[in-house]
């Protein structure tokens, strides 16, 4: 086995990246493989010089809205999959959505995210034509960019939310190894999930992609991964640790996966300096919150309203009816860390360079 890289072998990987070089594929494989309390330190503080080069202290909030727990697929590692038939589920109506994305905007988020599992009822011709006339309404309201992630969409229903204003299209691959793809999103085909994808970026959204850690990728399987997310043209780019699902696909116990988002954060950033690249809160809660900003994030993902019965995706209830994932608790984090919350006059400015770059 290969010795594990140094302190002073990392800070070189990280100021050539700096200089516009990034991580080859065998450097990103040992970056992630990094063990040693030295070595990591000097990957995140060069993860948070390259943040803060492109983004100042700013850190921008999203609220999260999972609209219906409802979904035809069969993830293996998802708590949401079909096969949990006494599952008790729910679908938000479009006047409790749009009332959960004002109190999320009047909080002071930049962004309202709208997820929804593979709800057969929402992705109907009327389901789906009822989400997009909220989604262009909850638009309007807050005068904030709106994400859509609801799973794969036809070039029509890619069509019907691209003319309601939608601004990112979230779809996560998971894992670009397909026989990984084939054991985790069981069922599901794998080109048609990235054509989705390619769809949505040529028509004009803004992409998110994501893998999934923890599960059975191999550093090397992730390192394809961060190559498949620059060729993808994504813009925002998210590694969330697997949180077990009972009776679904076991984790792989040969890694700790929460470690292993954070050097992954790094090494995004390291390898797309001006991504965004979220911290969720849904992995880990409130608490896991300062170490993802450490490692280089520059976003707070899954900010979610309590009490009005809405649900994470990777643990159901983590945080939420505590006020532990409001604006609130999350800005406290932003300045013990010295950072701050990014004003959402500012995210549409980035958002507006985003568009006319055209990549990362
Ligand atoms: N149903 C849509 C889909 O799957 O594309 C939208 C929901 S999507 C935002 C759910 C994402 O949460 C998955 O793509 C996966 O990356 C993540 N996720 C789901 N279950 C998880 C778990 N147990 N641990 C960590 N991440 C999970
Ligand atoms: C999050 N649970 O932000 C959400 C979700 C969907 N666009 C995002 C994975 O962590
Ligand atoms: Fe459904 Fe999405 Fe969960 Fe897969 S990850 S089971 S598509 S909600």
């Amino acid at each position: 086995m290969k010795k594990s890289l140094t302190a002073d072998q990392v800070s070189l990987i990280v100021e050539r990246s700096s200089n516009g070089s990034p991580p080859t594929l065998t450097e990103i494989a040992a970056l992630l493989r990094l063990t040693s309390k030295a070595a990591t330190e000097a990957l995140f503080e060069g993860a948070r010089k390259l943040r803060e080069i492109y983004f100042g202290n700013r850190v921008f909030l999203y609220g999260f809205i999972y609209l219906s727990t409802y979904c035809r697929n069969n993830c293996a590692f998802c708590h949401w999959r079909t096969e949990l038939t006494t599952l008790s589920r729910y679908r938000k109506t479009a006047d409790e959505i749009y009332g959960a994305a004002i109190e999320l905007a009047a909080a002071g988020v930049s962004l309202i995210d709208l997820t929804m599992g593979e709800d057969p009822q929402l992705l109907t011709p009327d389901g789906f034509e009822l989400l997009c006339q909220t989604a262009a309404k909850i638009g309007q309201q807050t005068q904030l960019p709106i994400m859509l992630s609801p799973g794969v969409l036809s070039q029509t229903q890619l069509s019907m939310a691209r003319r309601a204003g939608v601004t990112w299209y979230a779809l996560y691959q998971e894992t670009h190894n397909r026989n990984l793809f084939k054991a985790w999103r069981r069922g599901q085909d794998f080109e048609k999930r990235m054509k989705s994808k390619k769809k949505a970026a040529a028509m004009g959204f803004l992409v998110e992609e994501g893998v999934l850690l923890g599960a059975g990728a191999t550093p090397e399987d992730l390192a394809d991964s961060i190559v498949a997310m620059g060729k993808l043209g994504a813009t925002q780019l998210r590694a969330m640790a697997y949180v077990p699902s009972p009776g679904g696909l076991p984790p792989d116990y040969r890694v700790k996966a929460s470690n292993q988002e954070l050097l992954m954060i790094a090494v995004l950033r390291l390898s797309y300096p001006r991504a965004l690249i979220p911290a969720s809160l849904d992995v880990e809660g409130l608490q896991g919150l300062a170490p993802r900003l450490s490692a280089g994030a520059n976003v707070v993902t899954s900010l979610v309203p309590a009490y009005l019965g809405l649900a994470g995706v990777a643990h159901q209830a983590l945080d939420i009816e505590n006020h532990n994932r409001g604006v609130e608790k999350v800005s406290e984090i932003l300045t013990s860390n010295d950072l701050s919350v990014g004003q959402p006059q500012e995210y549409q400015e980035l958002l507006r360079q985003m568009k006319r770059n055209n990549h990362l």
